[in-house]
């Protein structure tokens, strides 16, 4: 097990909560002092909830803004010091060159994992960033089906796989398997394909499931469905009481995982 993976499931027993928290707040660039703004609006609510979540998730979003070498790694000091993984939610989806320097930098920023799109392949697409997290002992998470309506464009069309019609979803599930990924993403609004997706990695990666609460996810379909933890970040973040939203999230998903 990768030390991304102990360190997540370490936090989800020690605050008893399968909550990844999607930091995507902003503040317009127009904006005076918007950088310190966006930061202290981030800390504020990461502080907030700490003792109810699991992990963080970072993406773009917060990346551009605040900068991987300036905001974004006082943001992941802050979560070291709550002992919380943070995750760059990068999708990554280049040729290899580029992948594995990206993957360096966030890796050297304090990451503890990324998340990659495994529909650029192996050979010199994702092989250079799996050596990489290898070599800094850190996570990969695969996409594998997508919460939006417009998943099912890519991650839910057929596909001739072997000399089988399979749904692209499936061949991606088995390839995290075998790639040794440290997790999948499967949207909260498609339970019957975490059901699949959880059947194909049979309990041997955990799946993060966005989608819940704004996207119309709901959490007993997606945890009785299979899934690990929710990636939650409206319901939480744009809440009037953060903290209370984070609790009341955690303990319900518990409710259900029984
Ligand atoms: P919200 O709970 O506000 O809907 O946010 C969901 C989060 O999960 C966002 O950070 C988004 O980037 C991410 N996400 C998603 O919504 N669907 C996916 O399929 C994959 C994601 O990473």
């Amino acid at each position: 097990m990768s030390i991304f993976r102990e360190k997540l499931e370490k936090c989800a027993r020690v605050n008893d909560s399968r909550v990844v928290l999607a930091l995507d707040l902003s503040v317009s660039t127009r904006k005076k002092d918007y950088r310190e703004k966006l930061l202290e609006m981030v800390r504020r609510v990461l502080g907030d909830v700490r003792e109810h979540i699991a992990g963080v998730k970072v993406n773009f979003q917060l990346l551009l803004p605040l900068g991987l070498f300036e905001g974004i790694q006082m943001l992941i000091e802050d979560a070291a010091g709550y002992g919380l993984p943070v995750i760059m939610d990068c999708k990554l989806n280049d040729v290899g060159h580029t992948n594995e320097w990206a993957a360096r930098h966030f890796f050297d920023a304090g990451f503890d994992a990324l998340i990659a799109n495994p529909f650029v392949g192996w050979k010199d697409g994702l092989e250079r960033v799996f050596s990489v997290a290898k070599e800094y002992k850190r996570g990969i998470i695969l996409l594998v089906y997508m919460s939006h309506p417009g998943a099912v464009e890519g991650y839910g069309q057929k596909v001739i796989s072997g000399r089988k019609v399979r749904f692209q979803y499936e061949v991606f599930a088995e390839r995290a398997k075998a790639w040794r990924a440290d997790g999948v993403v499967v949207g909260a609004t498609r339970p019957e394909i975490i059901r699949r997706v959880s059947e194909i990695i049979g309990g041997e990666l955990p799946i993060f499931s966005p989608g819940i609460g704004f996207q119309g996810g709901l959490i007993g379909e997606a945890f009785t469905a299979g899934a690990s933890y929710a990636i939650v970040g409206r319901s939480i973040y744009q809440s009037e009481n953060p903290k209370e939203s984070a609790l009341r999230i955690k303990t319900e998903i518990n409710r259900v995982l029984g």
